[in-house]
């Protein structure tokens, strides 16, 4: 078999929809996934031998591009050495001081294998720290599939929660509260209803997965206020933001220091790594300093740290603030080219990551980014794979550039969408 559509076939016999994550499955954007090969810098290349220029990067982690020679000779020069011991490796102390270098929160960082994992420990420290059951999130933030995160607004009672997704019981949510993204007096209220119950406040600082969704100017600093005076723990999931929109994160980019961050896909260098950091005191809560349970067989993994090390000490030396401009000129280039055709399209951009949403209005939560026409997009997506351009199978989720990008590449891919007919 060397042709998508047959293992896609085998795939669905083996493994629920063909996938190992439901976003890959291209269903909401009306096609099948593409069997990826092989990937260097900028491009990919499916089993068929179609070379594409990806702009999806692994869904983030690949912000040095495809099989970077630097984290390759790291990797192949751990894994040469063995891939797990299960004990101590100098790797996780070098993974661990660039990651607290880096990030003014951190102060101490547990690594783990994901950002589910990462999410969910950051939620069971606050509680402990605290004393408290309550968290409040908000409505199209994703932290990982958290059982007590997976929680969507109830009808009518907004702040209360209901179960996201079947299997998760009533009870495993009754403790999440929800609001709506950038909405600081929603906050206030639930906090002077809840506040004393609150352990924690779990936020993407920038949205990744509602589509890009910046926050408003003093949204952060005043989440930041707020969980400082009911003694709430602030928690920045960064997941996608952590070395992405700055090499010190969203809390570098914006000036706000959370108490607790989540990290995981670029520290990891495109191995399984997740990691939970912040101020020493919360810290040293997990066992076996505190009595908080923490645990993971492969967290530390060797070969892993090795990467992820490679990926943050190439990424301090690069220049955050020429791809920044890259990333807006190009992403401001395809809003016209394609505003031109389907009428009035919005942008949010920052860093290296942007979604265009194919409505007129600003997109600003979660109620506003569902205006945007998912059929539109869809169209978009399935004709630029075919001019060999590989963009987010979704369009509630981040298109993302890397240093391995060049001029030609966005270049081609603005003349590419030329082409598209919406
Ligand atoms: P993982 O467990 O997938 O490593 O991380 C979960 C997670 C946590 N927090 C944020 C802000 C995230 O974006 C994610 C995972 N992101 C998704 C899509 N945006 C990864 C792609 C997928 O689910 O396959």
């Amino acid at each position: 078999m060397t042709d998508s559509t047959e293992l896609n076939a085998k795939a669905r016999e083996l493994i629920p929809g063909g996938v190992n994550s439901p976003v890959r499955s291209c269903r909401s954007v009306g096609t099948e996934p593409l069997f990826i090969r092989q990937g260097y810098g900028s491009r990919i290349v499916t089993v068929e031998g179609k070379e594409m220029i990806d702009f999806v990067l692994s869904w983030g982690p690949l912000l040095l591009g495809h099989a970077h020679p630097e984290v390759l000779r790291a990797a192949h020069e751990a894994l040469d050495r063995g891939s797990s011991f299960g004990a101590p490796c100098t790797g996780e102390l070098d993974l661990a001081e660039l990651i607290i270098d880096a990030l003014p929160g951190v102060e101490m960082v547990r690594l783990v294998n994901s950002g589910t994992e990462a999410s969910m420990s950051a939620i069971r420290a606050a509680r402990a720290y605290t004393g408290r059951n309550k968290v409040l999130k908000f409505q199209g933030n994703y932290h990982g599939h958290v059982d007590s995160l997976l929680a969507q607004a109830g009808s009518g009672m907004a702040t209360l929660s209901i179960p996201g997704t079947p299997g998760v019981p009533e009870d495993t949510v009754k403790d999440t509260l929800i609001a709506p993204y950038n909405d600081v007096q929603a906050v206030r209220d639930i906090f002077a209803e809840h506040g004393k119950d609150i352990a924690a406040l779990i936020l993407e600082p920038v949205a990744g997965n509602m589509g890009t969704v910046l926050p408003q100017a003093e949204f952060l600093s005043e989440l930041r206020r707020i969980t400082r005076e009911y003694g709430a723990q602030l928690i920045f999931d960064e997941v996608i933001t952590g070395f992405r929109v700055a090499y010190s994160g969203a809390q570098g980019y914006f000036g706000v220091t959370p108490d607790l961050t989540c990290l995981g896909k670029i520290i990891g260098g495109g191995f399984p790594v997740g990691a939970v950091g912040g101020h020493r005191e919360i810290m040293e809560i997990f066992a076996p300093s505190g009595g908080v349970y923490q645990a993971g067989t492969l967290a530390g993994n060797p070969v892993a740290m090795a990467s992820g090390a490679a990926t943050l000490r190439t990424l301090a030396r690069m220049d955050y603030a020429e791809l920044e401009r890259r990333t807006r000129e190009f992403a401001s280039e395809l809003q016209q080219i394609l505003s031109s055709q389907a009428g009035p399209i919005h942008l949010n951009c920052i860093g290296s990551l942007f979604t265009l949403f194919f409505t007129p209005d600003p997109v600003t939560d979660f109620a506003s980014a569902q205006k945007t026409d998912t059929s539109l997009y869809g169209s978009f997506y399935r004709q630029m794979r075919e001019y060999d351009i590989y963009l987010s199978p979704a369009n509630f989720e981040c298109t993302f550039t890397s240093f391995a990008h060049s001029d030609e590449d966005l270049h081609t891919a603005l003349e590419a969408a030329k082409k598209v007919r919406l």
